[in-house]
């Protein structure tokens, strides 16, 4: 399988900017039929052989689901090559005009045909064991999907300083699994989470038709969620890598942290104010 390790095309200044202004920004053909081959065949491989942090999120009468995993990219050699041979980490860099890219973990999002789950709305970074404006999202969808069943955005809400009382992901268990995360933000939230669902047009929400190969990068700030309602002929398979840039700093959050890296940090000898590195969290790019 031929891989094109280079940019198919230089990002545009224009994109740049609707990145940094609105905080999400579509780029469509970015990833060649190879490399959306091989993270296909490493997402099959990710779906037999769940990590242990995998689970199902959603299980309905009819037995559709929507299952999720994390940091499996250390048993996934597709998974591996994309981070270190793809484009991603400079895609991440230049839009977030950082000097080095981290690697900081991958995600999948998986739903069967017809599911109607949908993502609740929230942010990313107040979850994660790191803290910084310079953090981001690539979001790939590996079949087809409609804007309306796609992840929507609330543009610029990246910028915003307000706490808010973010959902708790570790509900969504319908298996009753054991250890799985939990955030508890009623000690800090200033205000309830925006409830964007009761009027999207007023919140200015965005989404896209997309296809293979497209992807849309989010700054993990920016409110973002609502996809899901699938056609009952349509399944949804995601790829999400998320990307650590220059201000990104190890922070241990005491309402709980989801995906908790607390332990494996420190058993790497990381800990809060480090600089996130080691294996765990390799350099994968910087600016010449
Ligand atoms: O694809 C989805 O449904 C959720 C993705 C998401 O929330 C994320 O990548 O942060």
């Amino acid at each position: 399988m031929v891989l094109n390790t280079d940019l198919p095309r230089a990002i545009t200044s224009a994109e740049i900017a609707t990145y940094q202004n609105d905080g999400v920004v579509l780029l469509p053909e970015m990833f060649d039929a190879g490399w959306i081959e091989l993270l296909a065949n490493g997402l099959a491989a990710n779906c037999e052989n769940p990590t242990d942090r995998s689970r199902v999120w959603d299980r309905d009468a009819e037995g559709r689901t929507m299952f999720w995993d994390s940091q499996a990219w250390q048993g996934i050699e597709q998974y591996r090559r994309f981070i270190f041979d793809s484009p991603a980490g400079q895609i991440a860099g230049e839009l977030m005009g950082s000097t080095h890219i981290n690697f900081f973990f991958d995600a999948v999002f998986v739903r069967s045909a017809g599911t109607q789950f949908t993502t609740p709305w929230h942010q990313d970074e107040p979850y994660w064991s790191v803290e910084g404006y310079d953090t981001c999202t690539i979001w790939m969808p590996l079949v087809q999907v409609k804007r309306e069943n796609a992840l929507a955005y609330v543009p610029g809400s990246h910028r915003s300083d307000t706490v808010f009382y973010q959902y708790n992901f570790g509900n969504l268990n319908p298996d009753g699994k054991t250890d799985v995360d939990q955030v508890d933000f009623s000690g800090i939230a200033e205000k309830v989470f925006p409830d964007i669902d009761a009027n999207p047009g007023s919140f200015g929400v965005v989404s896209w038709d997309m296809q293979p190969g497209d992807c849309v990068v989010f700054n993990s700030r920016i409110i973002h969620g609502g996809s899901g309602k699938l056609d009952k002929d349509r399944e949804l398979r995601v790829f999400t890598t998320k990307w650590l840039g220059d201000d990104v700093r190890i922070k241990f959050r005491e309402c709980g942290m989801d995906p908790d890296h607390s332990a494996i940090m420190t058993e790497q000898g990381l800990k809060p104010g480090d600089r996130p590195g080691k294996d765990l969290y390799p350099r994968v790019w910087s600016r010449t």
